[in-house]
């Protein structure tokens, strides 16, 4: 009470800064700098003692940590800063309705006084928490979620509230873990600035994308911002996709994850505390936590919500090569894919006659061969073709389908063809005419799958043709970190008109719309199963598309995150995802490539990418030696695909990750909490690759247990310690689970897999035997390695001892 009423004379009076320092300074040390939470989160301000109080926080100065980055903040909120009270609070027949009252002002504009906050116990797992303007309605994601029809009767967690100020205390029963506690900061609850600070009960936190990094974020005050960005993978910047959701390893090995379901632009603060805030500049919080409690269980419940990820066509997990600047059909390789170079002035639906005059039967004979053909689109749409010359733009200005202008008009970007229109994804129209134009191209050149890029939107202008107007979205009173510090940075108008809402609110989801309208219109054409790779995403798009990691580099650290990169978007619900195998920008190597297609040829979706005008870098192009390599662990890859395809079928089914961290197996074990540069299969191959040049052995982490070398069958047991592997270059370390059951397949080359002699064969590994009891043959037909037979799953997927 006396400290209260200290700091409400502070504010109130604005005592000269002598006097005002020294009352505020002796209270406002109270907070411990791990529990700073930032009150002047703005970047492009120098934060003043007078800026800061006016705002009625805390300025301390503390040194700026090396390296630019911003440290602790100077400007915090005092433990009594004005926030909500909660007024009354009533059962539902789902949980309970209450209503959250702000008698002071908060200091961004429009802040809302009364709020609604609505709690479902939604099952014993999984809880629901959203916070809305209780008088009017406000933009909100149109994801359809699941409803839950009556109330958790058990649930694992349990829930308690701060009054005044309102706060939310959430605990796991079984352990007493406070898993949030928001009354560490105030809730503010403006039009364009929505914020909430939680506690956490551990530093072990990952998620949140896409961003690059290792996978374990650090709590050493790092911002994460989501905005959907086109940049090369850099720093800690916004990039292609938003994934607001973070899974956190408790102590003890309990797992849980919490989603934010908003697709404003937004910035996660992450503090020692440890602490983390959100703060989005638009929609509502909407919450969902999901208690696992194993890190798996919490993975599938996420998935629950979002929706669990298409099953991919069988085809779609062999060996894909693709390059920019092929330049023209004959120097086509093998090639499964085509990047923008096949169309005819970089225009979606041509393609180019004289240079690639004959895809048509090039796609023909890849077909003849059991090869697939996948091709890049864009949703710039080239606008400044003579009316009556180019059917997609001609019909998508008629039908009204592009994103307008604040005036109306037709909002003009620049991308790959020069000037562009941009498709309106959110309009069912839009969806229409995409299938026209694909059903249309298709008759030409019978594709299999779409690669969708540049999808965020991309531009290379900022906003438009004609900049942006001035305005609060475009301008708005708060800009969360986003590259470039202005939200039509590369991409268009905030204020941009579409169909569902303004572009502020579903940037986000542009790559989104996009894979549901272009998986939509694959099934209608091919009537088959849709391939579909896209660069933007946000949750729920595994039930449309898979994702590359973008345009990486080829070096030996790109080639180390990638991993971080894959596992992240295996929490994300996007199983299908891989890097472009040696790397897209930049010069390869031999060396890098060869470590890079053995990684790769465990990546869930395997492309080997190259821009132009670097050398070749698909197999053929090294060294018998290289190329030797590169075959074989293909072949290894091919082996495995019933192991992959099984397990893309329970990740279809139930939302089991197929490309795992190695703590989602072993929680319990605190080493495998921070380990990045190996990953699993499934719960039982382990994939111990070399990511560093010139060596000819890799440490790894084998997790306590036996373990046999998949290719020799030979044992080890671990109890949990860093192992040196043999590694030369021909060399990728692979390693099998005690218990495990590997459905696989044989190939022709070289000696296949653990001695199965032929065909379809299942491997059966014992707890307690050394070595693997003979392959138990299956009566069905002999496979070819060609992944073009589609197989239904195996019966006995990934059983336990
Ligand atoms: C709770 O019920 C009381 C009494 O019926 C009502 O006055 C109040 O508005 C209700 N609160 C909410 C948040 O619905
Ligand atoms: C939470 O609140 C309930 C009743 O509202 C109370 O019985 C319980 O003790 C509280 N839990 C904790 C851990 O404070
Ligand atoms: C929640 O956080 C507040 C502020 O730091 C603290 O005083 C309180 O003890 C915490 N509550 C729980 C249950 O940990
Ligand atoms: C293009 O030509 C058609 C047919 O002559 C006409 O109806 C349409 O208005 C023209 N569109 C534009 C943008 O000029
Ligand atoms: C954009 O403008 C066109 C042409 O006036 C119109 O048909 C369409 O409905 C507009 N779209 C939106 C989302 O405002
Ligand atoms: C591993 O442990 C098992 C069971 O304790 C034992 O039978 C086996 O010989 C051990 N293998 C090796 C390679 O040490
Ligand atoms: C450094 C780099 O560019 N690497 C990245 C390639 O793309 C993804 C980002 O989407 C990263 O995860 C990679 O590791």
């Amino acid at each position: 009470m006396e400290r209260r009423k200290l700091c409400l004379l502070f504010k109130v009076l604005r005592l000269p800064p002598a006097l005002s320092r020294s009352v505020g300074v002796s209270f406002c040390l109270l907070v411990p700098e791990s529990h700073r939470f930032d009150c002047y989160p703005e970047r492009r301000v120098v934060v003043t003692q007078q800026l800061c109080e006016s705002r009625g926080c805390c300025f301390i100065e503390s040194p700026p940590p090396a390296g630019g980055k911003r440290g602790v903040p100077w400007c915090f909120y005092p433990p009594d800063f004005p926030s909500y009270s909660l007024e009354s609070l009533n059962q539902t027949a789902l949980g309970m309705v209450g209503l959250l009252v702000r008698r002071e002002k908060a200091y961004y504009p429009r802040d809302i006084e009364m709020l609604r906050l609505d709690v479902e116990f939604e099952t014993d797992t999984r809880l629901h928490i959203k916070i809305t303007d209780a008088a009017n309605p406000r933009y909100e994601v149109p994801l359809e979620v699941p409803r839950a029809m009556k109330k958790a009767e058990n649930p694992i967690y349990s829930l308690n509230f701060s009054w005044d100020p309102f706060g939310v205390v959430l605990w796991r029963r079984a352990t007493g873990t406070v898993l949030l506690n928001t009354t560490v900061a105030p809730l503010i609850f403006a039009d364009q600035f929505l914020q909430i600070s939680t506690l956490l009960p551990s530093k072990f936190l990952y998620g949140l994308g896409e961003h690059l990094g290792p996978l374990l974020h650090s709590m050493d005050w790092s911002t994460l911002t989501l905005w959907a960005r086109d940049v090369s993978p850099t720093g800690s910047f916004n990039l292609y996709g938003a994934h607001p959701f973070y899974l956190l390893m408790e102590e003890g090995g309990d797992a849980h994850g919490v989603f934010l379901l908003n697709s404003n632009a937004m910035e996660v603060a992450l503090q020692p505390a440890p602490g983390l805030t959100w703060r989005t500049i638009g929609g509502v919080l909407d919450f969902y936590i999901f208690l696992g409690p194993d890190p798996n269980m919490v993975i599938q419940q996420y998935q629950q919500v979002i929706g669990f990820p298409a099953m991919p066509p069988f085809w779609a997990l062999g060996f894909h090569l693709c390059r920019w600047g092929y330049g023209s059909t004959p120097q086509t390789y093998d090639a499964q894919w085509n990047d923008i170079d096949y169309m005819d002035g970089y225009r979606d639906f041509t393609f180019d006659s004289q240079k690639f005059a004959s895809l048509p039967s090039l796609v023909e004979d890849l077909h003849k061969h059991g090869q697939h053909y996948v091709m890049i689109l864009d949703p710039g749409i080239s606008s400044t073709n003579p009316n009556g010359s180019y059917w997609p733009f001609d019909e998508g200005l008629r039908r009204g389908l592009f994103l307008n202008t604040t005036q109306g008009q037709t909002l003009i970007g620049q991308v790959w063809p020069g000037f562009t229109a941009f498709a309106d994804f959110s309009n069912p129209d839009t969806h229409q005419w995409w299938l026209e134009n694909l059903q249309r191209f298709h008759a030409h050149v019978p594709f299999d799958g779409l690669w969708i890029d540049m999808n965020e939107p991309s531009n290379f202008m900022d906003g438009s043709e004609e900049g942006c107007p001035s305005g609060e979205l475009d301008s708005p009173p708060y800009t969360p970190a986003v590259l470039g510090d202005s939200l039509s940075a590369k991409t268009v108008c905030a204020s941009a008109k579409q169909k569902a809402s303004v572009h502020y609110n579903l940037h986000n989801l542009y790559g989104l719309m996009e894979a549901k309208a272009t998986a939509s219109a694959l099934v209608q054409i091919r009537r088959k199963r849709p391939f579909v790779i896209s660069r933007s995403t946000f949750p729920s798009q595994g039930r449309y598309s898979g994702h590359w990691l973008g345009d990486n580099r080829s070096q030996w650290k790109d080639m180390y995150y990638s991993i971080p990169g894959l596992l992240s978007f295996s929490l994300f619900g996007i199983p299908l995802v891989g890097a472009d195998i040696c790397g897209f920008s930049g010069s390869t190597s031999e060396e890098l490539c060869t470590r890079w297609m053995q990684l790769g040829a465990f990546y869930p979706f395997a492309r080997n990418h190259n821009t132009q005008n670097e050398k070749a870098q698909d197999p053929t192009v090294f060294s018998p030696a290289a190329r030797t390599a590169m075959k074989d662990v293909l072949l290894t890859r091919y082996s495995l695909l019933p192991f992959l395809y099984t397990l893309f079928h329970r990740a279809h089914l139930q939302g089991d990750t197929v490309a795992r961290p190695l703590f989602f197996e072993f929680p319990q074990d605190v080493t495998t909490l921070g380990l990045d540069k190996q990953f699993l299969w499934g719960r039982s191959l382990l994939v111990t690759p070399v990511l560093d040049p010139g060596v000819d052995s890799v440490t790894g982490y084998v997790p306590r247990g036996t373990w046999y070398d998949f290719y020799t069958g030979s044992s080890m047991n671990s109890s949990g310690e860093m192992v040196k592997m043999s590694a030369p270059l021909d060399h990728l370390n692979l390693h099998i689970r005690e218990g495990a059951i590997l459905p696989t397949q044989v190939s022709t080359h070289p000696s296949p897999p653990l001695g199965c002699p032929q065909h379809v064969c299942v491997c059966v590994l014992h707890l307690s035997s050394q070595t693997p009891i003979p392959c138990a043959h299956s009566p069905t037909a002999p496979m070819s390695l060609n992944p073009r037979n589609q197989r239904p799953p195996a019966r006995q997927p990934e059983g336990t001892p």
